[in-house]
């Protein structure tokens, strides 16, 4: 490390300053001043994170004003995380000038501070020696970034959920100190914000209108968090929004009325029509027909609705003169709690064998 020759002025005047007022010719122990520009708490020294090795935190003055003129100084320490480098300062016999470095680079999300015992000796008999606790406290740097446990999240909510419910909260971890560490979520691109919104303190999502499954069943969103640090530092995770159908949509018959025709002699049993409807809900169950009223008279009415739409024949037919029956039919939904029914119109139109229309 290159000593200036002002920072040699100053350390100097420093330890003169702070020098004890031992009577000369009596052997006392060594004196250890610290001297650090950084922290105003005795015996606590400053380092930045990430700061590469040998980097100086303090500077320790030893001082035996007594020491004898053969009497050598060392200093040493039990830390490895710091050494004590004896800096070339010439001047006061009296004083002797260390550096503390870092032996290494200083994580503070692992060692939030440190701990080094430093203990002076002379090399007199007996050796008297000094000793002192110094605490070095990491400062912390942005050089984390926040973090979501998992890459993509998958929530369900069912598509009849009001405006402003919550669906979940996301969270991302930065292990940074104070704003380094302060996080604020949003979405990128934000082109769902009409549709849900995040709280950018504590990364609850809610929903901000109705949804309708039938028109769009996934969403995807992009959170962002954001620390407060400078340079800001982010992280993203995927929000996958699933809606979940609710039996909101009635059957639909797929014509507006059914109105077949049938001829000559048939016989029971037979499949004469098949209605068909469609439902946009996600149904788990099929489609139930059946048959709600016959128009004219009932007494011979010869058909029965199948529940799927199935149109067949309970007695032969072989009638004498053209006949139309006509009935009503109904279909309904399999909904959880709640079944959704329409209805049509059938009208078979019979024409006995051999005439034409
Ligand atoms: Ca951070
Ligand atoms: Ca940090
Ligand atoms: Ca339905
Ligand atoms: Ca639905």
């Amino acid at each position: 490390m290159h000593i200036s020759g002002y920072t040699c002025i100053l350390i100097s005047l420093l330890c003169f300053g702070k020098q004890s007022t031992a009577q000369p010719n009596v052997r006392t122990h060594p004196s250890i001043i610290l001297y650090d520009s950084a922290s105003n708490s005795p015996n606590m020294l400053n380092i930045r994170e990430e700061s590469p090795a040998n980097t100086m935190v303090g500077i320790l003055c030893i001082e035996d004003l007594n020491r004898y003129d053969n009497e050598k100084l060392t200093c040493t320490t039990d830390s490895n995380m710091a050494s004590l480098n004896l800096l070339p300062i010439d001047g006061e016999p009296s004083l002797q000038f260390y550096e503390i470095a870092t032996t290494r680079v200083i994580d503070r999300e692992e060692y939030l501070t440190f701990d080094l015992r430093i203990t002076c000796s002379d090399n007199g008999s007996p050796s008297l020696n000094s000793s002192m606790l110094v605490t070095v406290n990491v400062l912390d740097i942005n050089d984390n970034s926040p973090t979501f446990p998992r890459v993509k999240y998958e929530f369900d909510i069912f598509e009849d959920i009001a405006p402003e419910s919550v669906v979940s909260t996301v969270n991302a971890v930065d292990h940074d100190d104070g704003e380094n560490g302060r996080i604020e979520y949003g979405f990128i691109p934000d082109v769902v914000s009409g549709m849900f919104g995040i709280n950018p303190n504590s990364g609850e999502i809610k929903t901000k209108v109705g949804f309708d499954r039938e028109l769009e069943d996934t969403y995807l969103l992009l959170v962002i968090a954001r620390d407060k640090g400078v340079p800001r530092r982010t992280g993203t995770a995927l929000v996958q929004v699933n809606i979940k159908d609710v039996n909101d949509n009635i059957p639909q018959f797929t014509r507006p009325n059914f109105d077949f025709n049938i001829t000559g002699d048939i016989e029971s049993v037979t499949t004469v029509a098949q209605l068909t409807a469609y439902d946009k809900d996600l149904n788990t169950a099929p489609l139930v027909y059946a048959l709600v009223q016959v128009y004219g008279d009932n007494s011979s009415f010869p058909f029965a609705v199948l529940s799927d739409g199935t149109i067949v024949t309970t007695t032969n037919i072989n009638l004498d003169e053209a006949t139309v029956f006509s009935f009503r039919v109904s279909v309904s939904d399999s909904g959880d709690t709640l079944s959704l029914s329409s209805y049509t119109m059938v009208n078979i139109k019979y024409k006995p064998g051999g005439i034409s229309e």
